[in-house]
């Protein structure tokens, strides 16, 4: 494996793609012509990239669940629930955890179990073994696009299937894909896999189809700074187009602070359009998560939690919105949990489409900090790489330059420690490896200490552990004796 930041020549990518097809039988069903031609008779309804863009155009913030179960007809009956009580604007498929791994025959046993036991026996739809034929059943049922939401290291059969399917975005990334959601896969392994999605994407934008790729912006969703979650957003963004990806919406989850949330939200996309100049024709859309950590299990204190991330996400102008259910604290949400969450999230977009969070000195030091820090970071992986930005995320990671908090992957360098500070926004206690300027640090220690003489105790790593727990019990700051 060569690992380079350059667009895949078409006789590699028809190579690997023959391969890839022949990891399960429904890979077989994928004919690339006829999947292009199929994509291009898809009503306007169902194309991603135009409903986001035009909700980018009129300022307005989509709503979009997470949902999937075992079983075609299920799976309809559940998103056209999720369309007509939950008054969604998008559409997910939630992929289970066995096609995630790559396991198919477990997916196998699982839709067997489902239809005997007449319920849903896995975590998501398995879309691999439902094959090309089935998705579509699913795509044609539904009168809103349709995107593919997993945390799949290795996604490159679900990208075919589903595409050729007919969804019209697909979520992940080779590192957001990884570092969160595996412990022993290289980066170099999923950065290379990925290089093969986007080129699929790509291959689909060469032909006149809009596919829309999305990097899962919250990583591992616990007080990621926001400029962790930028760095990687926008390496990740860098990669797909230049492998042809055109349509990229950059995510980031709710830290929980409304003006660090919002400048998050505007930082990331100036950012991202700064970084992504060099490329032509890319419609650049935002994604805001409702807060990905854990959840109070009371589900009016749930509603507050869901209800404020629906604020920030009016008011910071994200492109869309992903909506956490009164059902967080348990599992997976049933089907009237999920359209409450939804109609929660409607109510307050709704209420706040027309009002913004005025630019003041607050919003506007918050975005600087947030915009230099992650320069800061990005330099230095371009640097590490040689110019070569796969090549530098690689050694970057080796290096803590690049370093995700709370991640799982041993190819993580795992030094940071971040934790509130007095108003609740996400610092660095200890910011490893991150190749940050006194400025910087000095900063955010600053905001630390301040927070510190309010509790009457040295920062420390007690703060990160009460802020960890600290939504769930019903604060947002971890305060002593909560
Ligand atoms: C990283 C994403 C975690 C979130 C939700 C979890 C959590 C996972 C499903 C689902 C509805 C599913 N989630 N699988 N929500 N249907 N099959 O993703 O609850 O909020």
């Amino acid at each position: 494996m060569e690992l380079k930041n350059k667009k895949w020549d078409l006789d590699k990518f028809m190579e690997f793609r023959k391969e890839v097809l022949q990891q399960w039988p429904t890979g077989k069903e994928v004919d690339l012509q006829e999947a292009i031609a199929y994509q291009k008779k898809l009503g306007e309804e169902k194309i991603m990239a135009e409903k986001l863009q035009e909700a980018k155009e009129n300022e307005e913030t989509l709503i979009q669940p997470r949902a999937g179960v075992a079983l075609i007809e299920e799976h309809i009956e559940l998103l056209k629930f999720l369309r007509d009580k939950g008054k969604t604007d998008l559409l997910p498929t939630t992929i289970d955890s066995y096609t995630r791994q790559n396991n198919y025959k477990e997916a196998e046993a699982g839709i067997k179990e489902s239809s005997d036991e007449g319920r849903s026996m896995l975590n998501g739809f398995p879309a691999v073994n439902h094959g090309v034929i089935n998705c579509r059943k699913v795509v044609e049922a539904l009168d809103a696009p349709l995107q593919v939401r997993h945390g799949t290291p290795d996604a490159r059969l679900l990208a075919e299937i589903t595409l050729a399917g007919g969804f019209t975005d697909y979520e992940g990334g080779g590192i957001s894909y990884n570092i969160p959601y595996a412990k022993d896969v290289s980066i170099e392994q999923t950065l290379y896999d990925w290089q093969y999605v986007d080129r699929l994407v790509g291959y689909y934008q060469e032909q006149g189809v809009r596919i829309n790729r999305e990097p899962f912006g919250p990583l591992t969703g616990t007080l990621v700074p926001p400029s962790i979650s930028h760095s990687i957003a926008i390496i990740e963004g860098l990669l797909a187009a230049e492998q042809g990806v055109k349509n990229l919406t950059l995510g980031y989850g709710q830290c929980g602070n409304l003006v660090q949330d919002v400048a998050a939200i505007k930082s990331l996309e100036e950012l991202a359009q700064e970084y992504l100049k060099d490329y032509d024709n890319i419609m650049l859309t935002t994604v805001f998560h409702q807060w990905m950590g854990g959840f109070p299990q009371d589900e009016a204190q749930s509603f507050g939690v869901i209800s404020w991330g629906a604020a920030t996400a009016a008011l910071s102008k994200a492109t869309k919105v992903i909506v956490k259910t009164p059902h967080e604290a348990l599992g997976i949400p049933t089907k009237e949990a999920n359209a409450e969450g939804l109609r929660a999230t409607k109510q307050l977009i709704n209420m706040l489409k027309n009002q913004e969070l005025v630019s003041n000195t607050k919003l506007a030091k918050e975005k600087e900090m947030i915009k230099k820090e992650t320069k800061q970071i990005l330099e230095r992986v371009f640097e590490l790489g040689a110019g070569d930005l796969a090549q530098g995320t690689v050694k970057a990671f080796q290096a803590g330059v690049l370093d995700i908090p709370f991640a799982p992957s041993k190819y993580n360098a795992g030094n940071l420690l971040p934790a509130r500070d007095d108003n609740g926004a996400v610092r660095y206690l200890n910011h490893g490896n991150l190749p940050f300027s006194d400025e910087v640090v000095e900063f955010n220690k600053q905001k630390l200490e301040a927070r510190g003489e309010e509790e009457a105790r040295e920062p420390s790593f007690q703060m990160v552990i009460d802020d960890i727990y600290a939504i769930g019990k019903g604060m947002l700051v971890g305060r002593p004796r909560n």
